[in-house]
């Protein structure tokens, strides 16, 4: 690998001018010890730095990026579109084809109202949900994370675990004390809850498969306890699905769990790498958003143009079922060739995953909400990291972030990634 002499000249330029030179925190590297590589393009799975080294990317810009960087169609249709008005604020035929494909892809969905993130999808969901029932509580769960507005930086994995920082300043305490978190996977903790304060509470908002304190299954049971428990105390449950939608499978985890929420989250790979956000759901729920109804939402880019069309295009190659049976195979030979090295150097890991999605934790115990995940040693972490990063490949720099695979993640890719590791424990 070549030095990252220019990138490390660069972020001493970006951290003059930008809060820690980086416009989102995990970027700055700081919990691997090291300037953060600058990227000057991407191609397939592969990532190229201004130093000139070529990486296997399994950031993939944090999930968007499932058919690789720079896919012929997505940069087909958006070069289209930009040439036609990057911008309107006005109603567009393509967003009503974005709607009515998301609609085909979960039933579940009947409306969808477009936004500009995860975040702002998030945001909307819990006014909408705290409009429909009329109460103000929400409950969450230790480890997933929600986007940044207010109301959800409680315990909120990501970059917030990354940073050991339990709950954001600049929060009011009266904000915070509207959301109640609670471990992940304890389904007695929630009913407990629910039994003291049942008539409080607006939603349960969780993540399926938690990927913001590295990826967390749901144990048998949990989704579905939570589904039973809302419907009994009349609050709505809201899967944020702003990872996993389109990636673990072509519905989302509905479609993996059988378990159908009232109002889903969903961002990332609906905009195929350009910023988009959208909330889903029930007619019923959904016609309470203004201007139908008086739960008010406004966003000048929201279903802008070229967010559109690389979503369109990138939904539509997704319709192909057989690229999910490629991507699990691709996460499970990757996962089993991971732990198989692993093993041989006697090195204990425990390595969840679901299609597209895994990450290695160094630790002996399950892990299964975010008390475990956070007993992972973050030394071996970060010297894995640093010696997976000098045998280009590029991995998130934090031990509770995910990894992510597309569908060019092929045979070969593995293999050289594989090789890299085993080069990596080599010198570790
Ligand atoms: N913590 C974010 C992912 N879960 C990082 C996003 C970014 O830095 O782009």
């Amino acid at each position: 690998m070549k030095s990252l002499k220019i990138s490390s000249e660069l972020f001493q330029r970006a951290k003059a001018v930008i809060p820690g030179g980086v416009n989102s925190p995990v970027r700055a590297y700081q919990s691997v010890g090291m300037d953060p590589p600058f990227i000057t393009r991407g191609e397939g799975p592969y990532l190229f730095d201004a130093d000139g080294n070529r990486y296997i990317d399994y950031v993939l810009s944090w999930g968007p990026m499932i058919l690789g960087h720079a896919h012929p169609k997505v940069v087909a249709a958006v070069q289209q579109a930009a040439a036609h008005g990057t911008s309107f604020g006005a109603p567009t035929e393509a967003e009503v084809e974005l709607a009515e494909l998301v609609c085909k892809r979960m039933p579940h969905v009947e409306m969808l109202r477009l936004v500009n993130s995860g975040t702002e999808a998030v945001m909307t969901a819990a006014r909408l949900a705290r409009g429909f029932t009329q109460r103000d509580l929400l409950v969450k769960f230790d480890g997933c994370y929600h986007g940044h507005s207010d109301g959800f930086l409680v315990k909120a994995g990501s970059g917030l675990a990354t940073g050991g920082i339990p709950a954001s300043r600049g929060v009011p305490a009266s904000i915070s004390a509207a959301t109640h978190s609670l471990p992940y996977n304890d389904f007695e903790a929630v009913a407990r809850l629910f039994e003291k304060r049942g008539a409080e509470i607006a939603a349960v908002i969780v993540e399926p498969v938690a990927a913001n304190m590295g990826v967390v299954l749901p144990e048998s049971g949990f989704l579905e306890g939570l589904r039973d428990l809302t419907q009994k105390y009349e609050a709505l449950l809201i899967f944020d699905e702003v990872i996993t939608g389109f990636r673990i499978a072509r519905g989302g985890a509905s479609e993996v769990f059988g378990v159908i929420p009232d109002l889903v989250c969903l961002g990332k790979i609906l905009g195929g790498g350009l910023p988009i956000g959208a909330v889903g759901g029930k007619t019923e729920i959904m016609q309470n958003l203004a201007p139908l109804g008086d739960v008010y939402q406004a966003g000048t880019l929201s279903g802008n143009p070229i967010s559109v069309a690389a979503g369109l295009a990138t939904l539509q190659e997704l319709n192909d079922p057989d690229l999910y049976v490629a991507l699990k195979l691709q996460t499970e030979r990757l996962a089993e060739g991971l732990m198989h090295e692993f093993q041989r150097v006697k090195v204990p890991v425990q390595i969840n995953r679901i299609t597209g999605l895994l990450t290695v934790y160094f630790t002996t115990i399950l892990v299964n909400d975010l008390t475990s995940a956070s007993q992972c040693n973050t030394d071996k972490f970060r010297s894995f990291f640093r010696g997976m990063l000098s045998n280009q490949i590029y991995l998130p720099p934090s031990p509770f972030e995910a990894w992510f695979l597309s569908t060019l993640h092929n045979e070969t890719v593995i293999e050289e990634s594989l090789k890299s590791q085993h080069t990596a424990l080599k010198s570790i």
